[in-house]
């Protein structure tokens, strides 16, 4: 499990003629941006690459610069000679795309998470970066393309989002710096902050409505558990993707140290967990093969929801 030197990856990305890149299923704000700097950065460089997506672009990212380099996958075949999974911690979070990993002539994996797997053929995962944003820039800099507004705004957005705007322990003084130089390269902070945070669709609004309806508190109010089923979607006029975020209505009450988003869908349940304490909740999505970050993981449980339930409270409690 070694990450390879800077060097070694920059030279890897050099050479890389059609590459695909894919970013993660349910693509956040740091995969799906860092993976479009990415992907405009190696163009630059006279390499095509395009993304492939499990599923449409969110909403909320749709302003974005370089649409035209995505692609959602549906099952068709693709012989790539280089693939690179972004944010991605393991190759289960590469969804139906795993063909196209498991197809390519080279396999290189960026990221940040600390319970990364190191799947690939060539592994470059930092996991001191707040996202795989900051990763991407250092990337960017070494294979010598300038920065400019495009490129400056998808990675100010992925860092923004994996920082929580720059609120969470991840935020280093190196973020920062970072973005001071994304800043002075054209970004428009207030726009896209009014766009990634503070815009909200009335189908999200509603969404947010029912999730704290459906809020529990157990353990003394030390533990929030939200729950979302696919009726509650359908009720609000929501789309899936919206359901980001919404786990932080629970981590942000007071008294409350560990969240859970319960979501229901299809016989299984995606669990979102965050930690406001010293309390790391990427063991207990480890324990179903799920992964993280100290304070943010998540993972996919199969069976009925009051079950699943019951078994991630009893994990908390223990
Ligand atoms: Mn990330």
């Amino acid at each position: 499990m070694e990450t390879i030197p800077a060097s070694s990856i920059v030279d890897v990305l050099r050479k890389s003629e059609n590459s695909i890149i894919l970013p993660h299923v349910q693509a956040d704000g740091d995969a799906l941006c860092s993976s479009l700097a990415l992907a405009m950065a190696l163009k630059r460089l006279n390499n095509n690459a395009i993304l492939y997506l499990e599923e449409e672009i969110p909403r909320v990212y749709s302003f974005l610069p370089g649409r035209d380099l995505i692609k959602v996958y549906s099952n068709e075949v693709v012989s790539p000679g280089t693939v690179i999974a972004v944010d991605t911690g393991d190759l289960e979070r590469l969804g139906k795309r795993i063909s196209m990993f498991r197809d390519a002539r080279i396999t290189v994996n960026i990221d940040h998470h600390p319970t990364n797997t190191y799947f690939a053929g060539i592994n470059y995962v930092l996991p001191g970066s707040s996202a795989v944003g900051e990763i991407i820039y250092g990337l960017i800099g070494m294979m010598g393309v300038k920065l400019d507004k495009d490129i400056s705004t998808c990675l100010y957005v992925a860092i923004a989002t994996d920082t929580g705007g720059f609120r969470y322990a991840n935020t280093t003084s190196r973020t920062h710096e970072i973005v001071a130089d994304l800043v002075n390269a054209g970004v428009n902070i207030s726009e896209i902050s009014s766009k990634i945070f503070d815009s909200i669709s009335l189908g999200k609004l509603k969404l947010m409505g029912a999730a704290i309806n459906s809020l529990e508190l157990l353990d003394g109010g030390r533990i929030a558990f939200i729950t979302i089923t696919e009726k509650t979607i359908r009720v609000a006029g929501a789309s899936e993707d919206e359901c980001e975020g919404i786990v932080n209505l629970g981590k942000n009450l007071q008294g409350v140290e560990i969240a859970v988003l319960f979501r229901e869908k299809n016989g299984e349940v995606k669990v979102s967990l965050r930690s406001n304490s010293d309390a790391d909740v990427s063991i207990i999505a480890g324990k179903y093969g799920g992964g993280g970050h100290k304070n943010a993981a998540g993972c996919v449980v199969k069976g009925e929801l009051e079950y699943v339930k019951r078994r991630i409270e009893a994990d908390l409690k223990a």
